[in-house]
């Protein structure tokens, strides 16, 4: 099941769930008014099957997707695969230590990404900074989390990161990662998937640049070095969400060091299992 926010044809934010790539069932329209009391509920699905029966159906090509979030802080994770370790030590001499000891070390890389309201849906611009010379998407798989840390869906997530600005000391890490347009989620959230079935999904990446893919790259799920409620533990550890999280999982596809991102360039990022997350990428 996948559910989703969306904006009706009067601009009114609601929640939905995907029936086929050309319907949404309006869960608004039978009562639900936050993601959150399905995310937080035990029986989600169960629900969600119960109130799929009375809720009316709209054509998805007149709903404007919104991203899947509503008061979740937005964290993610780093160094969780091995491309990226690669990536970060070949980036910058002065930090490749500390990239070599964190892929290895008991506890992750995690920081903070977004606040809910900064977060770009799927057809909007996600941003590169006009202070950075080098710029990449990082194609993500997105945790979402509810209040007790359990995995209770998956999203897609874009971990935007300006690789100068972090090679150049590891202490312009949030200024590398966290500016306008840093992070797009979305197209909606996975529901009622394990980790092993989640493991199994491919993460594809594809750059277009005047309609001709520029980069193109993909790798698997079952790639990344820990196990999700590590990821959660440590997130959860001495800090509570009382309206849940979402934490992204690292990046296993880098494209190669002569490559950045220009104005109006489009990025997409395909989960087999959830869907697309399509944004074109402005200059901020
Ligand atoms: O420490 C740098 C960030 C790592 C990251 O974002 C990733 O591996 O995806
Ligand atoms: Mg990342």
């Amino acid at each position: 099941m996948k559910l989703c926010r969306f904006e009706d044809e009067k601009g009114q934010a609601r929640i939905g769930c995907l029936q086929d790539n050309s319907s949404i069932l309006d869960l608004t329209a039978a009562g639900i008014r936050q993601m959150e009391s399905l995310l937080e509920s035990d029986d989600c699905l169960t629900r969600l099957n119960q109130l799929t029966e009375s809720s009316p159906r709209i054509a998805a090509s007149k709903a404007r997707l919104l991203a899947p979030v509503e008061k979740q802080e937005i964290w993610a994770a780093g160094v969780t695969y091995l491309r990226s370790k690669k990536a970060r030590m070949d980036e910058s001499e002065f930090s490749a230590t500390a990239y070599d000891r964190v892929y290895d070390a008991e506890r992750p890389e995690l920081f903070f990404k977004s606040l809910p309201e900064k977060v770009v849906p799927t057809g909007e611009c996600v941003g590169i900074r006009r202070d950075a010379r080098w710029s990449v998407p990082e194609p993500e798989l997105a945790l979402v989390l509810n209040s007790r840390g359990a995995v209770v869906g998956y999203t897609i997530g874009n971990d935007m990161s300006s690789r100068d600005i972090e090679g150049e000391n590891l202490l312009y890490l949030p200024q590398a990662k966290v500016y306008q347009g840093s992070c797009a989620l979305g197209p909606w959230i996975r529901l009622g998937a394990s980790e092993a079935a989640a493991r199994e999904w491919k993460i594809r990446l594809e750059i277009r640049r005047n309609n001709e893919a520029v980069f193109t790259g993909e790798t698997s799920v079952g790639q990344i070095k820990r196990k999700f409620d590590e990821l959660a533990g440590f997130l959860f550890r001495s800090q509570s969400f009382p309206h849940g999280a979402v934490l992204l999982t690292g990046t296993g596809v880098v494209p190669p060091d002569t490559f950045t991102l220009q104005e109006r360039d489009v990025v997409q990022i395909e989960i087999t299992g959830i869907g697309v997350l399509r944004n074109s990428v402005t200059v901020v």
